[in-house]
């Protein structure tokens, strides 16, 4: 029997910082302490204390099937068998690019990496390698991991040079980005009216999930690709998150914007590290061996972990989920919509496919200051409500709530119903 949560907590913090390997599993936004997880199967998660719940972080996204997805694990445990890694190429790798170009519109050629944060710094390498230039234009709101370059937040006005967003992230790591709110396609337009030559990329997610879920503006991702069209820039749709969730293709599917590079991961690794970026042919092969733009992973590739994004895609394939996904999102949120307002609670719930995310909001949310704008202790106060009767929210108003096949009906109307208790008693 292991410790209970709060002695692992107390055990961990002296040990990791703040006591976890990511901070925002440290339940800073909402208050409290973390669980400790022992299992998962399915929507639920199992903690060390025994108490059971119903998942809607899903590992951030990363699981589209819930955990312990049997398909997976056999796949994985069958490559584990045969050696877990050996930094030599392998049969599986190929078949898991010819999946990919197969499926994301703009990806003609990819590379298999570690981890969201080494596609998206990896990608905007590239992309100034190509290009010759120095600058990266990107947006309030948006996370790209946490490269240097991409921890920059907005200065004063309004695309403006990018200032630090962290400790240890120099001024001039920040000065070569630009940061622009997002769906605002003046300001975009602005910072290639004073800087268009000097621009490499713009990096964008393409529905915006790490403010909450903001998705943009019709005709937003289409000014964004004429823009770059119009000043030789690359346009970079960070697809971690969307990729594989809001369709087969991601959001340049959905949205018919194609992108000159895209990144990718979560779902595309099976639960597993492993992540891409990929893109125009032309573009890609400027990279390392190919070409002079260095890049590279000790685990890129790794067997595992490709057994297990295979595995997934395969899933995607022969269950096609999204249209059944999306279904279930609708009622869910309409679900929860009106709990929240039959409590008298303002609330904008932002939705994009399967993926969204509730603000307690007057208005609507379409940018970061929008989001910043709700109220977030009661976002605080619905997540430890949910979480006592079992429902596990992301423990922060900037996060979505990841919605997969393994929550079926019964799931949506226990949700629905602990939203409405929990309503009452947040008002
Ligand atoms: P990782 O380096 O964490 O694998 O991926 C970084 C990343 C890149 N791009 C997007 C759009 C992302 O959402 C992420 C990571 N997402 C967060 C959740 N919003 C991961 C959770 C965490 O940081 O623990």
């Amino acid at each position: 029997m292991t410790e209970p949560s709060g002695e692992l907590f107390e055990r961990a913090g002296g040990l990791i910082p703040g006591g976890v390997n990511s901070p925002v599993r440290a339940f800073k936004a909402v208050g409290g302490t973390p669980f400790f997880v022992a299992s998962g199967s399915g929507a639920y998660l199992q903690d060390v204390d025994g108490r059971r719940y119903l998942d809607f972080v899903q590992s951030w996204g990363a699981l589209l099937f819930g955990h312990a997805r049997p398909e997976i694990v056999r796949e994985v445990t069958r490559a584990a068998a045969s050696g877990t890694t050996f930094g030599a190429p392998t049969e599986g790798e190929v078949r898991l690019a010819e999946r990919i170009v197969d499926a994301v519109p703009g990806v003609e050629m990819v590379r298999l990496v570690s981890s969201g944060t080494e596609a998206a710094m990896s990608a905007v390498r590239l992309a100034r390698g190509f290009t010759g230039r120095a600058k990266v234009l990107k947006f309030e709101g948006c996370y790209h991991g946490h490269t240097d370059g991409l921890l920059a937040r907005a200065g004063s006005g309004v695309a403006t040079f990018g200032v630090p967003d962290s400790p240890g992230v120099t001024g001039a790591a920040a000065a070569d980005t630009l940061v622009a709110p997002f769906n605002d396609v003046e300001a975009v337009r602005e910072a290639f009216v004073s800087l268009g030559e000097e621009i490499a990329c713009v990096i964008v997610e393409p529905v915006a999930a790490n403010m909450g879920v903001v998705p943009p503006d019709t005709g937003y991702l289409q000014s964004l690709r004429d823009l770059c069209d119009g000043h030789g820039s690359l346009l970079v749709f960070d697809e971690v998150i969307t990729g594989f969730r809001l369709a087969r293709g991601g959001a340049q599917e959905l949205y018919g914007v194609i992108p000159d590079l895209t990144c990718l991961g979560k779902v595309m690794g099976g639960g597993f590290p492993s992540a891409a970026f990929g893109g125009r042919r032309d573009v890609m092969e400027l990279l390392a061996p190919a070409g002079p733009v260095y890049q590279a992973g000790t685990l890129s590739g790794n067997p595992v972990a490709v057994a297990a994004g295979l595995a997934a895609l395969d899933l995607i394939d022969r269950l096609d989920p999204f249209s059944d996904l999306r279904h279930r999102a609708e009622r869910l949120v309409e679900g929860l919509g009106k709990a929240f307002e039959s409590a008298g609670l303002p609330v904008a719930i932002n939705r994009a496919e399967s993926l969204f995310s509730v603000f307690f909001s007057e208005g609507p949310v379409r940018d970061l200051a929008g989001a910043r704008g709700a109220d977030h202790q009661r976002y605080a106060r619905l997540f430890h409500g949910m979480l006592d009767a079992g429902v596990y929210l992301p423990p922060s108003g900037y996060e979505a709530w990841f919605l997969g096949t393994a929550h079926g009906e019964e799931e949506i109307e226990r949700t629905v119903e602990a939203a409405e208790a929990a309503a009452r008693a947040i008002g």
